[in-house]
């Protein structure tokens, strides 16, 4: 299998981190971000959007981070990381729909802002990181309210859902905006949770 992506990029980590889960390795293809190689012609060709990560396994190619994670996840084996029983798998999925629709765009906003920004020698922009810390604010009240009585999203074990939100968690931590997670006693505690995972720990060291 090869995988077309970028060791930083928080779309590719998900799909580390489902290979290091699962004991597995991938041949890594480095599509350079800085010198906008996902928009040449060679990775169009691959991903007709112009972003990683991208997934080659023999014939078969696949694009979208979340749809990669599930194909590996039902192809590999060792442990499972989809529950079987129906209403944990549903909630697997709709913490996933969460991350994509209300934390990964405004996670990633605060990381050009407070990380990237400052690597360029520009600026950040507050107001553009404080709206986006206001919309984080308000999905992670969300789970805070639900982890009360659970330890990982999908219920008891540790599934796909918990792998697409850890790299956006992590954003929060490398752009000081750590109080997010923090302040939420029971996100501070999934935090720890999921951080701590041998898989997350290689894959984000
Ligand atoms: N929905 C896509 C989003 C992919 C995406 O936005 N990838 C980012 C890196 S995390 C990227 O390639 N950015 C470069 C660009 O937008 O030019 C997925 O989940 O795979």
């Amino acid at each position: 299998m090869k995988l077309y992506g970028h060791p930083m990029s928080t779309c590719t980590r998900k799909v580390l981190t489902v290979l290091a889960e699962k004991g597995h390795e991938a041949q890594f293809e480095l599509v350079d971000l800085m010198k906008g190689e996902q928009k040449q012609p060679a990775h169009l060709a691959r991903q007709p959007f112009g972003v990683i990560p991208v997934l080659e396994d023999e014939d078969f190619s696949l694009y979208e981070s979340r749809a990669i994670m599930r194909y590996l996840d039902q192809k590999l084996p060792g442990a499972s990381l989809t529950p079987t029983e129906l209403r944990a798998r549903a909630l697997m999925d709709q913490w996933i729909s969460v991350e994509q629709s209300y934390v990964s765009t405004p996670a990633v906003k605060i990381v050009f802002q407070r990380v990237i920004h400052p690597m360029r020698g520009q600026q950040s922009d507050e107001s553009v990181v404080d709206a986006a810390k206001a919309e984080i604010a308000r999905a992670l009240d969300v789970v805070d309210r639900a982890m009360a009585s659970q330890e990982y999203l999908a219920g008891s074990s540790y599934s796909l859902a918990d792998v697409s939100w850890t790299p956006y968690l992590h954003c929060l931590v490398i752009s000081k905006v750590e109080e997010l997670i923090t302040d939420r006693p029971n996100v501070a505690a999934w935090w720890k949770r999921i951080s701590a995972r041998p898989a997350w720990v290689k894959v984000s060291s």
